[in-house]
Formats: C-alpha cells, structure tokens, sequence
C-alpha cells in the first residue's frame, strides 16, 4: 500500500456529509494524465462490447466487472487519495464487490432536455438486500465510488442525481421513480473528481446532452461476507497482487469462516492499520 494514503483519510467534513447526506465529492482524486489513460482503454471496451452484444450506440450501458480487463484498473483498487476514506467509514473488514463502468452517450442531434427530458431512474442500490434487511433506515452494509473520466461540472451532462440524506429512508419519496423529487441535485464534478456514495441513497443516472459520452468508472466495496455482484473475474490478477489487494479482491486462507471470523491474514489491511497506529 502507498504511505502516502495517510496523507488522504476521512476528514470531519467528508464524515459529517457522508453520514448527513449519503455522499461527497473528492475533487482532482486522480490526475489528468490517469484520466486520460483510462479513457481509451475504457472507450475500447465500450465500443467491442457494445459490438459483441449488439448494442445500440445510443444506449445508457453498465459494463460489468471491468476490475479485471486493464492493470491500470487496478491500481484503483487501493487508490491514495480515496481507498482511505473506504476503510474511515466501513473499516477494515472490507472488499472489492463490484465494478461496474457506465456509458452514457451522447443524445442524438435535435433532442433537447427542455423535450426530451433527463430519463430518470431512482433507486437505491443492491435489489434484494432492500427486501431482505429489516430496519429503518437498513445497514449501509456497502458503498461505491465514482470516478469521472469526463466532465460533468455542468447539469445536463449525464450527471449522477442524488436525493441528499435520503439513504436514512427506506422508501422513496414520491410515486413516479422517472421524476424529479424535490430536493434532489445533480452532482456537477469535472474529470478527475470521485463521488463517494452510500449504497442506501437514492440516486439515478441521467441523458447526456453535452459533447462527449459521459465515462464513469464505480469501484463498490462491502464488508467481506457480501457475495461478489458480478463475476468478478480476478485470478488472473492475484499473483501479483499484495497482501492487502488479495484481501480486497475476496482472497481467504481459512476458508468459508475467512469471510465471517477473518484470521489476520484474511484481513492484512486490520493489521497494516494497526502498525500505522490506526484504531478503527
Ligand atoms: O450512471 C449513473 O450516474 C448512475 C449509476 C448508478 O446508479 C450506480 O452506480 O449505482
Ligand atoms: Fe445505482
């Protein structure tokens, strides 16, 4: 792990937002030039797979489980300027659970917002973990991180939509999930920036009406006894990994139980924090 990662845990203010409004914003949390890296590589697996699948180009996509397609996804994996923040809010009994990259084109020339409108669509995430928890407001349990790999600093750019501090209800306020509740915002965020946010929010995504397809990669990570949300296709990527990505990528030494009474080294990352003098 890089030490310079001390340099970036959870501050008061980011706690404090996340706790209050289910998300906050880390700006320029990669650089330029890694933005302009993954942009091709991301671009690339976009355009085959949309192929492969037969995909209309103007499609809203998720490409599922990208974590294992490029080494420079994985150096996301443990980023300096956000992993921290990961472990300040869930801990160290953490996991990659999924990865999803999502595309969203541009919209066809003529169509207008004013028209044609945003294309909503509210939820909370994890499907049935909604149905099966009781609570209100159920466990957070996971949370994702969106990277931007194009500019959003304006509205009508394919912005995420959050609905502030609505991760502390189960229910979503309103009866058309294709509507604009009120209170919701779009988070505006240039490229480079990352968007944490709790998995109980209610979010959605939102049409593009700027130049260029709106890129954003979600790295989503859950305490280690969620199962994997896709197929988190790894192995490969394992040998060359530390200790503490191996825990991160779902890696256990004492089987079944390493997910639920983890020994140290299903956890390395308990113990790396432990010699940083870190209590979590
Ligand atoms: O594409 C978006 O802005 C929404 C993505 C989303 O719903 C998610 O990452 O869970
Ligand atoms: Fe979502």
């Amino acid at each position: 792990m890089n030490p310079s990662c001390l340099e970036h845990t959870l501050t008061p203010s980011e706690s404090e937002q996340f706790e209050r409004d289910g998300y906050f914003v880390v700006p320029d949390a990669i650089p330029q030039d890694l933005v302009q890296t993954l942009m091709p590589i991301s671009d690339e697996i976009d355009r085959s797979e949309r192929e492969r699948q037969g995909m209309d180009p103007g499609a809203r996509v998720n490409h599922y489980d990208f974590i294992g397609r490029d080494a420079a996804y994985l150096k996301l994996l443990d980023w300096s300027t956000t992993f921290p923040k990961v472990w300040g809010i869930l801990g160290w009994h953490i996991q990659l659970y999924h990865t999803h990259m999502t595309y969203t084109p541009v919209e066809p020339a003529g169509r207008r917002v004013e028209d044609d409108g945003l294309a909503l669509g509210w939820h909370q995430d994890s499907g049935q973990i909604n149905r099966d928890l009781e609570g209100n407001p159920r466990p957070r349990v996971s949370l994702k991180i969106g990277y931007f790999l194009s500019d959003a600093s304006q509205p009508d750019r394919g912005n995420f939509y959050v609905l502030p501090g609505s991760h502390l209800r189960n229910e979503f306020p309103g009866d058309d999930r294709s509507a604009m509740p009120a209170g919701a915002v779009p988070v505006c965020v240039p490229a480079g920036s990352a968007v944490f946010f709790d998995r109980r929010l209610w979010h959605s995504g939102s049409a593009n009406y700027w130049i260029e397809p709106r890129r954003v990669l979600f790295y989503g990570y859950s305490y280690r006894w969620l199962r994997p949300r896709d197929d988190m296709r790894v192995e490969h990527l394992l040998p060359a990994c530390d200790a503490i990505r191996q825990q991160l990528l779902g890696v256990t030494h004492s089987g079944g139980r390493g997910f639920t009474s983890p020994n140290d080294e299903d956890v390395p990352l308990r113990g790396w924090l432990e010699e940083q003098g870190i209590t979590i």
